[in-house]
């Protein structure tokens, strides 16, 4: 069984953290009604979704994914790069205890899970705004003891390294190659972004299947074409706060019902 943890949509959503996107008007309710279809899209999946009421007082608390690393063996609470999202752990942290024993990255490094794409038994880290490098280096200590490897990467023109790269099967990656070095995963069979669409990188792997944004066709046929398959859900509202699919939830294998 698959949990997905996730949170319901802050009123104040439109005071958001930007980096990269110019700011738009958001329509609240249906960036909610957009966040209701992605939690019942994780369902169909076979998730089990665990929804956390709305922190109103914290614009970008739906994005649950910056705040913890979740993996088979421990949990690390983050430290999130953006000093207005450090107070969004705390109630996360609640929830993994119960299913992780819980580490923490610690002052004065940062790491925001958006940068933190683990494939195998290698843990790639980007080198962005928001993830340094003590982040990293206290990241590499933490998991050194169950055999995982940590490899910065640097990141260019995006907010996070799962803005530019994101696992989408086995041994696949889907890229954004202006935003990082498709060199450094030469490794894996890498599906390039369509160039008419700029930020259709953001894939979110359940299982076999991939959770992926309505509004990028042309990327999605290419994963089609790869034989991926793809549930689309509409997250534009979502999008204009700089979020796409992987940010709003931590999905991690919950090994008390396996
Ligand atoms: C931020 O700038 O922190 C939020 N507005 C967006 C965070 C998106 N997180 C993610 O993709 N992992």
């Amino acid at each position: 069984m698959m949990i997905a943890i996730t949170r319901d949509v802050s009123a104040s959503l439109a005071d958001c953290q930007l980096s990269f996107v110019d700011r738009d008007a958001i329509d609240i309710e249906r960036a909610a009604a957009q966040h209701h279809a992605y939690r019942q899209a994780l369902e169909s999946l076979g998730c089990r979704v665990l929804s956390l009421p709305a922190q109103d007082a914290m614009p970008d608390a739906v994005f649950v994914e910056d705040v913890a690393l979740v993996f088979d063996e421990i949990a690390i609470m983050t430290r999130p790069g953006a000093e207005s999202r450090r107070a969004e752990g705390a109630s996360v942290s609640e929830v993994l205890a119960r299913y992780r024993s819980l580490r923490a990255i610690e002052a004065s490094g940062t790491i925001d899970g958006g940068d933190v794409l683990r494939v195998g038994r290698t843990i790639h880290v980007g080198q962005s705004a928001r993830s340094n490098a003590d982040g990293i280096q206290q990241l590499r200590a933490l998991v050194a003891e169950f055999g995982y490897t940590v490899q910065g990467v640097p990141t260019h023109e995006c907010l996070h390294l799962k803005s530019a790269v994101t696992q989408v099967a086995d041994d696949t990656l889907l890229i954004q190659p202006e935003w990082v070095d498709r060199d450094v995963f030469a490794g894996y069979r890498l599906i390039e972004i369509d160039p008419d669409e700029p930020h259709a990188a953001n894939a979110l792997r359940i299982g076999s299947g991939v959770v992926y944004p309505a509004c990028f066709p042309r990327t999605r046929q290419r994963m089609a074409d790869a034989g991926i398959d793809v549930t689309a859900v509409d997250l534009s509202e979502l999008q204009k706060a700089e979020g796409a699919t992987t940010c709003c939830s931590l999905v991690f294998r919950d090994f008390s019902t396996a």
